[in-house]
């Protein structure tokens, strides 16, 4: 289908039992509320927003089945996958009326969901992930119990053989390959998630070798790693931002991104012309004063506002500028 290069199709994902503290739900509608569209068409007069509203799912007993037998130890496996099934079909949807996505969650559990119905739209696709934490603990190594740190173990190929009662090949066959996934600005690995990242060489980009390296070294070797031929997703989780700059979070962790490091790797993403689909989420409005959601929310903006036209630089598109002024 005929869609131009301007269509951008957004979802509120309200979900929140990816993990245990009430508040990130409420994030879609407060990002709405706070002028998201407007921002970001002031980014790019050209785009043309459809907003699909926040995603409903409903549980079924197939899926209460497989929790109460094989899934009982990780929380809400069930609300877990009946809301990323709906996810999937959903952005396989908007891809098919839009050339880009927005994901607006909703704790970090939606990834799965939004990059899995991604892969099935596109599957030559590349991963980054940017977050403090790696998100890739399997049921069994999890200490937490909470599905928003184990998103990444459903979409590897290397790894989804742990989720085998989950039969996930049944409606998401296609899978990321593990030369195709950057992670940028861990700082709060697990230690079985640590073991897991060694043993298969995946890469990523801790705050260290960002204190090494510096943003434009890490930006490099992120675009080397990934197949010049793919389309990318860009998971944006905002606590990979220092929680001087985004205190309202579920897990904020200090030591993180500075909002000027965050643009920067957003706007270098952007300027691929690849990157098809994003999501951003832990937005947790109910944690904190005003004034850190306040902070937060900006922040959020701002990150958004790089990935879909705007430029610090004012090289970025204008409509109507009168060139007779001089
Ligand atoms: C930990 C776990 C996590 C976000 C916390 C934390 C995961 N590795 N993710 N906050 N966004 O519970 O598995
Ligand atoms: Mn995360
Ligand atoms: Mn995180
Ligand atoms: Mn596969």
């Amino acid at each position: 289908t005929a869609t131009s290069p301007h269509h951008l199709g957004i979802i509120g994902v309200p979900f929140a039992k990816g993990q245990s503290k009430q508040g990130v739900e409420l994030a879609p509608d407060l990002l709405r509320q706070n002028k998201l569209r407007q921002v970001l068409q002031s980014s790019d007069e050209r785009l043309i927003i459809t907003d699909y509203g926040n995603l409903q799912y409903a549980v079924d007993e197939t899926l209460l089945q497989q929790q109460r037998q094989h899934y009982h130890h990780i929380r809400n496996y069930a609300d877990f996958m009946a809301c990323n099934l709906a996810l999937i079909k959903q952005v396989q949807q908007m891809l098919q009326q839009n050339a880009q996505f927005l994901t607006i969650g909703g704790d970090h559990a939606i990834g799965f969901g939004s990059v899995a119905g991604h892969l099935q739209h596109t599957p030559n696709l590349s991963l980054v992930w940017i977050d403090a934490h790696a998100d890739i603990n399997l049921h069994s190594t999890s200490q937490s119990g909470n599905i928003h740190g184990m998103p990444v173990s459903f979409l590897l190929q290397q790894l989804r053989g742990t989720w085998q009662h989950a039969a996930i090949d049944d409606i998401a066959p296609n899978c990321l390959p593990k030369d195709q996934l950057v992670y940028i600005g861990l700082r709060d690995i697990d230690p079985y998630e640590a073991f897991i990242l060694n043993k298969f060489g995946i890469r990523y980009y801790a705050m260290d070798s960002i204190d090494r390296v510096g943003v434009p070294k890490i930006i490099e070797m992120t675009l080397d790693a990934l197949n010049p031929a793919n389309k990318i997703h860009v998971s944006f989780d905002i606590d990979a931002l220092d929680s001087n700059v985004a205190p309202s979070t579920g897990t904020a962790v200090r030591g993180g991104l500075t909002l000027r490091e965050g643009i920067s790797i957003v706007e270098a993403l952007r300027d691929t012309k690849r990157v098809q689909g994003m999501d951003l989420v832990e937005i947790n409005p109910k944690l904190g004063s005003e004034r850190d959601v306040r902070t937060t929310v900006d922040s959020g903006l701002e990150i958004l506002k790089s990935m879909f036209g705007y430029r610090r630089s004012g090289a970025r598109y204008y409509s109507n500028l009168d060139t007779n002024i001089l």
